[in-house]
């Protein structure tokens, strides 16, 4: 196996032997070979639209999905892929007969298997080394990787209904290309940037979905301890599934907590009407070992990122969407989305009510409607000398040590700073209690890790308000934690939106090749962080 996507990934270089994430070998080939026939797909429905013809809504979705369940920590269950395998070839092979010229289709649009042993023996040649140029695989895997987090918040806005062919189109388009070895490295890196575009496009998209289906994340405090009575606990990022667990629980004695990037659903206007949907249990992703035992309920992974269970609390993780575990049960949506959750809340009924791990409140909501709600307030601190300096520190949380370091930055910014936050890496420092400047929160938390989006916003109205002619000409500096891929897509649309100067860590990701990463920095000025005491020198400069 050879994968480098995250940024855990085995000594900064690859995991060679076994995903630190838990992936095993031959899940690894066997995703390798999902993402293969799915741009072999792409470059057929890319072909098809060429010819005029339209590509169904299912077909889209189901490309979207295929690249979802390769996100880090989503899927590591190798049924899944050869299943996903076998019927994207299944779907690719009815559509190719409507092709008019196949000569200048690739091979992956063209390869053919019915039966595992072929899956099997495919799926060792078509990983990431099989592209032999490392600039060349570098771009690809950039625009790859970009695509796979877009792919998740496509997933999130079509279960709300929304949908958009351009995007579709473009990602099919954009997958397709990584098959082609005609294109040069500049003209990968052109399409690098136009990935960033349309990933604006697609986080405006589900945030249109989110905010038009469940109203505008507003100022909430979110209980942080427990309740007497049984528990559910939610975690990843779909709030369809949580809207249907809210109502499926209403009066059956128990309660919903949400847990790592679920709790920004606590912000929306929809889901305040349910008092059984008591607050936040625990920290990001990476502590649920721990977390999920000591909640003594059942739990549901929406989507990443999921931990592969301890034996103590195995049975009592559910997986929906695009998630999966071998071993726990997948709750699959009906042709109407419906999702039956009565196994999880028969299951939740016998269990002892969660152990409280912390009390007390922490506070959150600041999406763009909000922020521009207080935006003469925002701007008047910072024409004031109140504020100094914005921090953006959006993006993912993660086990490794080093990114002590987030939690360290926080502590030591000036008090007149303020942090926006949006993802998992808000867990580094949202309980920190850093007070507030004249009533701003100085933890300003937008949401999801697709929130970047609003933090976007909240950058452009502030350069309006100050009327400014460049984004980076505003006070704010951009410290950015990454982990899994739905955080190279927020970059990539940053860069779009003409970022400049973002540092990346605790690392830079391995799959950027020096040369690439070279352009990137010569570019865009992206570096990496150093130490706490260096970079808020530089950040105040
Ligand atoms: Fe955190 Fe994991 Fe949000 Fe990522 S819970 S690293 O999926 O997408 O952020
Ligand atoms: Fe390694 Fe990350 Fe790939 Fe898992 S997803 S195998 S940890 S690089």
């Amino acid at each position: 196996m050879f994968c480098y996507q995250c940024q855990e990934t085995a000594g900064c270089k690859g995991c060679t032997t076994f995903g630190v994430c838990g992936k095993s070998p031959d899940l690894a080939r066997m995703q390798d070979l999902l993402v293969y026939v799915t741009k072999g797909l792409s470059a057929v429905t890319t072909a098809l639209r060429a010819q005029g013809e339209t590509v169904s809504a299912d077909i889209n979705h189901y490309i979207t999905i295929n690249l979802f369940t390769t996100i880090t920590n989503a899927n590591f269950d190798n049924e899944v892929f050869y299943q996903r395998v076998f019927e994207t070839l299944r779907i690719k092979n009815k559509l190719l007969d409507k092709i008019s010229d196949k000569n200048n289709l690739p091979e992956a649009a063209l390869w053919n298997a019915s039966t595992r042993e072929e899956l099997d023996e495919k799926s060792v040649t078509v990983g990431v080394l099989s592209t032999k140029d490392e600039d060349i695989r570098s771009l690809r895997e950039l625009i790859t990787y970009g695509l796979k987090g877009l792919a998740a918040y496509m997933k999130h806005a079509n279960e709300l209904n929304y949908d958009s062919e351009e995007i579709n189109a473009f990602m099919q388009k954009a997958l397709a290309s990584t098959l082609d070895d005609n294109l040069t490295v500049d003209e990968l890196i052109a399409l690098t940037l136009e990935t960033g575009k349309v990933g604006v496009d697609g986080m405006a998209l589900l945030d249109s979905a989110n905010t038009g289906t469940y109203g505008n994340p507003e100022i909430t405090k979110v209980n942080i301890g427990v309740r007497n009575r049984p528990g559910i606990l939610i975690s990843g990022h779909d709030l369809r599934d949580l809207e249907q667990l809210l109502e499926q629980t209403k009066d059956t004695g128990i309660d919903v907590y949400t847990h790592s990037e679920m709790l920004p659903a606590h912000y929306y206007p929809a889901f305040k009407k349910y008092d059984h949907f008591v607050g936040n249990y625990g920290n990001a992703w990476w502590k649920q070992k721990e977390e999920f035992e000591s909640f003594n309920g059942p739990i549901l992974m929406t989507t990443n990122c999921v931990v592969p269970p301890a034996p103590s609390y195995k049975h009592r993780l559910f997986t929906t969407g695009a998630a999966g575990v071998p071993g726990c049960v997948h709750i699959e949506r009906d042709e109407n989305g419906y999702k039956d959750f009565s196994p999880i809340i028969e299951m939740a009924k016998t269990c002892q009510p969660p152990k409280e791990i912390e009390k007390g409140e922490i506070i959150g909501g600041f999406a763009h409607a909000q922020v521009f709600a207080l935006a003469d307030k925002v701007v008047e601190a910072v024409k004031s000398g109140a504020i100094r300096k914005f921090f953006v520190m959006a993006g993912c949380d993660g086990r490794q040590k080093a990114r002590n370091y987030y939690t360290e930055f926080a502590k030591a910014l000036p008090k007149d700073t303020v942090i926006l936050t949006a993802g998992c890496a808000k867990y580094k420092y949202n309980k920190l209690n850093l007070g507030d400047i004249n009533g701003i929160p100085r933890v300003l938390d937008a949401g999801q890790c697709n929130d970047s989006y609003s933090l976007a916003l909240i950058a452009l109205k502030l350069k309006e308000a100050f009327e400014l002619t460049d984004i980076n000409e505003l006070p704010i500096a951009f410290n950015i934690a990454w982990y899994e891929q739905k955080a190279v897509i927020v970059l990539l649309s940053l860069l779009y939106l003409g970022v400049k100067n973002i540092h990346l860590g605790p690392t830079l990701p391995a799959f950027l090749s020096p040369n690439v990463a070279k352009v990137l920095v010569e570019n865009f000025g992206i570096a990496g962080i150093g130490t706490v005491e260096d970079d808020i020198k530089l950040f105040l400069e």
